[in-house]
């Protein structure tokens, strides 16, 4: 398998899940502005020129992070990183997964257009700080968000919300989310992802 990725984006959270399940998986830097890897054009394979890119062995193509995450969590279902497929537990990660996606990543994506005027990003600001306040009380209580038990959800909401540190975003006041985000920073598979990342 090969995952396509750039340092610290949204395929961070794809490869936190190669790294905690220990898969097998070459990991292959794409130069998002370029659209350029170092096999060539990243648009051949994705012609979307998004990452995560999961390319299977096979030669299958798949795309979109809250799907490949879960593909490749169902390989080793044993490490428990995803529920058991077809249980309401995993709708309920499910249900993590496309909240992330569409509620707190895509709101996060425009911050990082600089031709975008900042009246504009404030309006995505806004959008996030809820989001902030719901997640921070969801979280409360809690290891993590499907309770005990670190998830792929986990490894999604952890890699979004650490792009506050570079989009110079204050998370102090939601204080469980910034207790939720010290918890996995120093999982040894986040710091392995970190490491082979940079
Ligand atoms: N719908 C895709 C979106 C992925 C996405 O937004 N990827 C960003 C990096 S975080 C990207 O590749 N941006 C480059 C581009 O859109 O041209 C998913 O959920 O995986």
């Amino acid at each position: 398998m090969k995952l396509y990725f750039s340092p610290g984006a949204c395929s961070m959270a794809s490869h936190m899940v190669i790294q905690e399940l220990g898969l097998k998986c070459e990991i292959v830097k794409v130069d998002l502005s370029t659209k350029k890897f170092s096999g060539g054009n990243f648009l051949s394979i994705n012609p979307r020129g998004q990452v995560p890119t999961l390319q299977l062995d096979n030669g299958e193509i798949l795309t979109e992070g809250a799907v490949i995450m879960q593909y490749l969590a169902d390989q080793a279902p044993e490490k428990n990183l995803i529920p058991k497929a077809g249980t309401f537990e995993r709708y309920r990660c499910q249900e993590w997964l496309n909240y992330i996606a569409t509620e707190v990543h895509k709101n996060f994506s425009p911050l990082w257009d600089k031709n975008l005027p900042e009246e504009t990003k404030t309006v995505f600001k806004t959008n996030l700080t809820r989001r902030f306040e719901f997640l921070n009380e969801k979280i409360k209580g809690k290891t993590f968000l499907m309770g005990t038990t670190f998830t792929v959800a986990d490894c999604y909401l952890y890699t979004v919300l650490s792009w506050v540190h570079y989009l110079k975003i204050d998370l102090t006041p939601w204080t469980n989310l910034m207790g939720y985000m010290e918890k996995i920073k120093h999982r040894p598979a986040t710091m392995a992802t970190f490491k082979a990342e940079q």
